[in-house]
């Protein structure tokens, strides 16, 4: 256990320009410029350099101790268990359980087979899109006698499904800008905060240098559950007291990372829906704020989707991505009851990279988006 310095409050950090100061506070609808807290852990002399780069202005401020337990992350996993991994964490969906106890029958290959396979796709949340494309295609091959028994069907259907799949596996590369800015929407619950922590973790274990935003002002709640990832993974958080401006914030946060050189900025917001055109209107004031200290801020804009929301999860991205130029996605919570065939319907709807898929709880478990793994652990593993 590691003993860290937990930081009162501080005054708004000296780096900033009265220039800039005056750009936050016309944006801010808070007056006057809140507080910032700069959440940071400050290791023992002892202890590995675990994150490059993370001191503050603030380090002079009045201090006190608060004991925290590290959790040592694990490593990110070899591909060879992360492909045995995906299956077991997928095995529970419908997707897989329906295609598994389809093909167990042994079935013979006909319309029958393929109307049955189009029951399947589309109970899994596949979508009426993508499922008549995928079994109208396999339709007309069978009929051409492309496919000698239904194990070579099922094959087929694979390679169409990782081809879907394919061009949005676009890993999210980082090194375009410094701080390259990511920027977290959706609605509410869906994993955003808790996709933020592991995010860090990874992009720290990469050894890049991180900072958390905590710009979801709306509940205490969120601030605290971003600051207990940042503790945990030894990550600073910027945030200011509730109800402070989400804007400005981020702001203070971008401003902060500029002036440490560091890589990369993650900003949390309040989950909303596309309805509450207030809250609408703050993600645009983000992206206005962000703007005035780097026009190309912020450099992604990531959609966290919850992969047990089914075909709902389309509506929500058409949504964000017209009011909040959303640029890739997260699809969560693939474990469990999740259906899966969502990712499929959102690839075929949008075409946006996914970036990452959540399959648990803890920071490994957010992984890079592997079409092959993830359609492999969705069809039965013996046949095709
Ligand atoms: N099983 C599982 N649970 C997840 C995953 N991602 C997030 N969760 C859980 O989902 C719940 C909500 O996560 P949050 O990160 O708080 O969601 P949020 O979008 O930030 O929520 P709001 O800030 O309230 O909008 C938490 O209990 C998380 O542990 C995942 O990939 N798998
Ligand atoms: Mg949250």
């Amino acid at each position: 256990m590691f003993k860290f310095w937990k930081k009162k409050p501080t005054e708004t950090p000296a780096t900033k320009t009265d220039a800039e100061t005056t750009v936050a506070a016309q944006e801010s609808v808070a007056e006057p410029l809140p507080v910032i807290a700069v959440e940071e852990p400050n290791l023992p002399e002892s202890s590995p350099p675990a994150a490059p780069a993370t001191t503050t202005d603030s380090d002079s401020a009045d201090t006190e101790m608060a004991a925290l337990e590290v959790v040592n992350p694990p490593a990110i996993e070899s591909s060879s268990t992360a492909r045995a991994t995906w299956r077991e964490r997928l095995a529970a969906s419908s997707f897989a359980r329906g295609l598994s106890s389809l093909f167990q029958r042994n079935p013979r290959l006909d319309d029958d087979l393929l109307d049955e396979i189009e029951t399947c796709l589309l109970t899994a949340d596949v979508g009426v899109s993508a499922t008549s494309s995928l079994v109208e295609d396999l339709r007309r091959r069978m009929h051409k006698r492309e496919f000698a028994d239904a194990s070579a069907l099922l094959a087929a259907l694979r390679s169409a499904l990782r081809e879907l799949l394919q061009p949005i596996a676009v890993p999210l590369d980082v090194s375009g800008a410094q701080p390259f800015v990511i920027l977290t929407v959706g609605v509410n619950g869906v994993g955003k905060t808790t996709s933020i922590g592991k995010m860090a973790w990874r992009f720290q274990q990469e050894g890049k240098s991180v900072v958390l935003a905590a710009g979801d002002t709306f509940r205490a709640a969120a601030v605290e559950q971003l600051k207990t990832w940042g503790a945990r993974h030894q990550v600073p958080v910027i945030s200011q007291g509730q109800n402070a401006d989400s804007a400005s914030v981020i702001f203070d946060a971008l401003q902060s990372a500029q002036a440490k050189k560091l890589d990369l900025l993650i900003a949390d917001t309040a989950g909303r829906l596309h309805t509450q055109s207030g809250l609408m209107d703050e993600l645009a004031k983000v992206r206005r704020v962000l703007a005035k200290l780097d026009p190309s801020a912020p450099h992604e804009v990531l959609m966290v989707i919850d992969g047990t929301t089914g075909q709902n999860a389309v509506n929500q991205v058409r949504q964000f991505r017209q009011h909040a130029g959303v640029t890739g996605l997260v699809v969560t919570k693939l474990d469990g009851t999740a259906k899966g065939g969502v990712v499929f319907a959102l690839a075929k709807e949008f075409g946006l990279p996914i970036r990452f898929v959540g399959l648990g709880e803890k920071a490994p478990d957010l992984r890079e988006f592997d079409p092959a793994a993830f359609v492999d652990a969705l069809l039965p593993s013996s046949l095709g």
